[in-house]
């Protein structure tokens, strides 16, 4: 039987929000997968692009702005048997969350976090994001964005992370691939998605991505090379945006936290014992 993965509640983004195509990308990475609903859980932050967790019949959290990463963390070691993936926007993952992506990254918790990079705040109706280009006028930088973009796939690299993908929200067919291999990666899987706000971002429209998005696949690129990725890494920014490599950028095995943490190696937490009063009490009093 197939799987449905739909809640029936519609996605409500604006017409042509770059959003729908992370919906199909995502909805046909957990079919194609054969991803068990009961066993998958989906974690959004707050944004236009986190509001997608409504639309799947799994398990999901609709959590606070930047804080999906603690709480999809916190279901990984609770239960470290659940598929666990994060959803959520750029102003999200790498404005007020950032600091929670290093760390998640490092750990190299198992799960997969998809960011609808839009460089924009959409549900706020339109500031400059972390990933924002100098330049980008908004209701916030009225006279142009004057700040650095952060680089998000040269940021999770550095942290650790040992899956980072980057997809375009038009071209869903491969963003699927990307997000399959990254739900079937053991450790933590980052996938950028560039992805159009046609309401507030008249900077990165469709046609200036479609200029600019390559695959790498095809090209000799070698995803388990890690200096080879940060260099690739920082070519939107030495070409000026104007090539905008998609595809895996890099690749590694390492074990996952939950792989070498003493307790759970018992098995998921939810599965062993609740120690009992006597035992907690002894553990209290062995540390005083
Ligand atoms: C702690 C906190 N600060 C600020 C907000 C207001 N807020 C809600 S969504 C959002 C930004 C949304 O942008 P992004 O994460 O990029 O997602 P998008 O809407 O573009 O998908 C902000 C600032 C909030 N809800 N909570």
């Amino acid at each position: 039987m197939v799987e449905n993965y739909s809640s029936g509640i519609r996605p409500d983004f604006c017409p042509g929000c770059g959003n729908f195509g992370i919906f199909a990308a995502l909805t046909k990475a957990f079919t194609d997968l054969k991803l068990d609903k009961d066993n998958t859980m989906v974690v959004a932050g707050i944004g236009c692009s986190s509001t997608m967790v409504q639309a799947f019949s799994c398990y999901g959290i609709h959590s606070l702005h930047g804080r999906l990463l603690p709480v999809a963390m916190g279901a990984k070691l609770a239960n470290n048997d659940l598929t666990v993936l994060g959803i959520g926007g750029d102003g999200d993952g790498y404005g007020i969350g950032s600091a929670h992506l290093i760390h998640v990254a490092r750990r190299n918790i198992d799960m997969t976090y998809v960011i609808s990079d839009n460089q924009t705040y959409g549900l706020t109706t339109g500031q400059t994001s972390p990933t924002g280009l100098i330049g980008y006028k908004t209701k916030s930088t009225p006279f142009g964005d004057i700040e650095n973009p952060l680089n998000p796939i040269a940021l999770a690299i550095s942290a650790g992370a040992t899956y980072v993908a980057r997809g375009f929200s038009g071209d869903p067919a491969h963003l699927a691939e990307l997000i399959k291999r990254g739900i079937s990666h053991k450790g933590f899987a980052l996938i950028d998605v560039y992805s159009p706000c046609v309401t507030f971002n008249y900077l990165n429209t469709y046609d200036w991505f479609k200029n600019g998005v390559y695959k790498l696949e095809g090209t000799g690129y070698d995803p388990k090379d890690k200096h080879a990725a940060l260099v690739k890494a920082l070519e939107p920014e030495e070409s000026d945006y104007k090539r905008l490599p998609i595809g895996v950028f890099y690749e590694e095995e390492r074990p996952t936290y939950e792989s070498m943490d003493i307790t759970l190696k018992k098995g998921p937490l939810i599965k062993q014992p609740m120690p009992t009063k006597e035992q907690i009490a002894s553990f209290l009093n062995e540390n005083r």
